[in-house]
């Protein structure tokens, strides 16, 4: 299991996994952060496509090609804004990562990566958020052999060394 999930820094754009992740809006219309980062990767036919899908709610997960990325598709999911828990959050993050990786399985993809959703400008508490993340990604792994590869792509050294901390305390 652990073998099957790896956590870096790094920029998640420059993936080789078969898909990517990333922490959208609702609109599905880009923005800043890693969504800003990943349409300027892609180029704008990304953003041609993702106008096509109508949106998404929190927690779920739409899927486009992945253009000029090295990734062939881009799993697009909404994280929630962090508003003090009362607000069904934790379940909306753990929606984004149980309904992304669900998308994964029916496109056979064998890897992926997640960015640390939720974390930056939708302010959720970083040490909740990597437990939800692994509780989600070691349970989907459990009842999936087709998935080789899960990498963690964290941004900054201190939200990795919290995903390291959250991945060995079980
Ligand atoms: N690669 C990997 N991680 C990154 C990258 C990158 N290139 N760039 C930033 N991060 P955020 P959210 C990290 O704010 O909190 C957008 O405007 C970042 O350091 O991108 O889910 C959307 O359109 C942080 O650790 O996403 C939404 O409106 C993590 O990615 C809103 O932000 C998530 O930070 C979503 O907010």
């Amino acid at each position: 299991m652990k073998e099957r999930i790896s956590i870096v820094t790094g920029d998640i754009t420059t993936q080789e996994t078969d898909a990517i992740v990333n922490a959208a809006n609702t609109s599905l219309l880009g923005g800043g952060g890693v969504d800003g980062a990943i349409h300027r990767a892609a180029g704008k036919q990304l953003l041609e496509e993702c106008r096509t899908l109508g949106g998404c709610e929190t927690g779920g997960a739409k899927i486009t090609k992945g253009y000029n990325l090295k990734a062939k598709y881009v799993i697009h999911t909404v994280g929630p804004v962090w508003n003090g828990g009362k607000y069904g959050e934790r379940e909306k993050l753990a929606g984004c990562y149980k309904n992304s990786l669900a998308l994964a399985e029916k496109h056979k993809v064998k890897s992926i990566a997640f960015p640390s959703i939720s974390t930056g400008i939708y302010r959720f508490p970083i040490e909740e958020a990597c437990r939800i993340a692994l509780k989600e990604i070691k349970s989907f792994l459990k009842n999936n052999n087709i998935m080789e590869k899960v990498v963690i792509v964290c941004f900054d050294k201190n939200t990795y060394e919290e995903y390291e901390k959250a991945n060995y305390e079980k």
